[in-house]
């Protein structure tokens, strides 16, 4: 971070190109108010420009003048706001022009000519965090608010900025800096032999962060498929009624129905929306051994949308015993979110929902009948299922904490995954020394979500995400 050069003074177009009211070019550091000072002229009553003294934080009216040409380049307004209260930490000067193309790129070439250089991406974001004004997750909101396209996007990235996440964090850092304080001393001055009170505090200490971080985990999950929707997979073997229920959740006939299994022999994914949760769905070839070329690379699809799906609909016909084709399907399912529709209830049954319950005990199951022109009974109660699935049963209240930086989402897995294991060793009495590697680390994945353990590679890489200008 030292090697961070303050001395340049930076400059970049801070909105978007194209054809606007106006346009902003913002500059930071120090010559900022001596480049403006170049530039900035009002046109007296006999037409000439004179300097205009540029008040603090003071939007004022004049020109920008090329130096070099005296040409005109465009009537604006400019406003110079010293250090240290400013968006970088450093001085910097806002110049309003019109929002033409041209007016912003000759504004910005006079700039650069008279001792700016382009800002790089996410530069002017970077000083503020250099500078100490934000953390490294508060940095990262601003380009999250930027680039949001959704209300909820948006509330938990200004929630962010506003340092909500950053709290929670520091708060679950001092607990676990606690627990490591108490371990170095024991392992520093152990006068007596370690009590097995000892361990099972720590136990219990790191169990409560733990359980922390786990909510802040499932909530981000959750934040995610509201933001960016949910991955539906339907399977099941030929001729159980995927295309049906892929028509009734569409209200349309988008896929071919027959009785002919195999009639779908390529994934279909159309779009829904359930209950205001945005869904991608994947209709799939029926699952079974077939020497057809076409309706193999199908199956292979088929299985491969089962392992990418956030959730997978499978369909057992009930009219027909369960076949191997099922069970093969079922062996596909271990640890996978599932919801299991007994379909075809209003013919004769071969298979009851207890059966299928026996086999899939972890899973919902929802008697449907999806047969054309029916009431495709059950389908409602599907739908509610998967939105308590997703929302956890509750709506989320406006102002709670949502994790929705994959960043920050990777490093609470981590700093999960180490507490476990530091609470597994805890557990068998392991030596202290050993406890606090994990415990140690699990802190530093923390510190890293607000900048405090970060190298330059994963500065770089956060502030690449931004555009020019931010
Ligand atoms: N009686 C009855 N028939 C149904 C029901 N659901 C679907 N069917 C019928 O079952 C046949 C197969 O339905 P599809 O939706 O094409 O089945 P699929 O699983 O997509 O079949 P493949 O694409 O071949 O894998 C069609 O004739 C449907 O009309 C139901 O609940 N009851
Ligand atoms: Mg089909």
């Amino acid at each position: 971070m030292n090697n961070f050069n303050f001395d340049d003074t930076i400059a970049a177009v801070s909105t978007a190109y194209g054809e606007g009211g106006i346009g902003i070019i913002r500059m930071s550091g120090d010559s900022s108010k001596d480049i403006l000072g170049l530039l900035f002229r009002r046109f007296d009553d006999d037409g000439r420009p004179q300097k205009i003294s540029i008040e603090n934080r003071k939007l004022t009216y004049g020109n920008i003048i090329d130096p070099e040409t005296g040409e005109n380049i465009d009537e604006v307004l400019a406003v110079y706001m010293p250090a240290p209260h400013t968006y970088t930490t450093e001085d910097v000067v806002e110049i309003d022009c019109h929002g033409s193309i041209v007016s912003l790129r000759r504004i910005l070439s006079l700039c650069l000519e008279n001792g700016a250089r382009l800002a790089e991406k996410g530069e002017f974001t970077k000083r503020a965090f250099l500078g100490g004004r934000l953390d490294l997750s508060q940095a990262e909101a601003v380009i999250d608010m930027i680039k949001a396209k959704t209300d909820s996007g948006f509330d938990s990235a200004i929630g962010q900025l506003e340092g909500r996440l950053s709290r929670v964090i520091r708060d679950l850092r001092q607990k676990i800096l606690d627990v490591l304080v108490n371990i170095t001393v024991n392992i520093d001055y152990p006068d007596e032999d370690i009590e097995e009170i000892f361990y099972s505090d720590i136990i219990s200490q790191l169990t409560d962060v733990k359980d922390k971080i786990d909510d802040l985990i499932k909530e981000g999950e959750k934040g995610r498929i509201v933001r960016e929707g949910l991955d539906i997979a339907i399977i099941g073997k030929p001729n159980v009624g995927k295309s049906s229920l892929m028509n009734a959740l569409l209200r349309e006939t988008r896929a071919i129905v027959t009785d002919i299994p195999g009639t779908t022999r390529d994934t279909i994914e159309e779009s829904v929306n359930i209950g205001g949760i945005p869904v991608r769905l994947t209709d799939t070839a029926g699952i079974r051994e077939t020497d057809d070329t076409i309706e193999k690379i199908g199956i292979s699809r088929s299985i491969n949308s089962i392992r990418s799906a956030d959730l997978i609909i499978m369909l057992i016909d009930v009219s027909r015993e369960l076949e191997s084709e099922d069970m093969d399907i079922i062996s596909e399912l271990k640890d996978r979110k599932v919801i299991v529709l007994a379909n075809k209830q209003d013919l004769d049954k071969k298979l009851n929902t207890e059966d299928i319950r026996k086999l899939i005990p972890d899973s919902m199951i929802i008697e449907t009948s999806l047969a054309e022109g029916s009431e495709d009974e059950g389908i409602c109660e599907m739908e509610n299922a998967i939105t308590d699935m997703v929302m956890g049963g509750e709506i989320r209240q406006s102002g709670s904490m949502m994790v929705t930086n994959v960043r920050h989402l990777d490093l609470l897995k981590n700093s999960l995954s180490a507490l476990g294991d530091a609470i597994a060793i805890s557990r068998l009495g392991e030596p202290l020394e050993l406890i606090e590697i994990d415990i140690s680390n699990a802190y530093s994945y923390l510190g890293e979500i607000i900048g405090e353990e970060v190298n330059d590679d994963i500065l770089n890489e956060v502030f690449s995400r931004f555009c020019l200008g931010k």
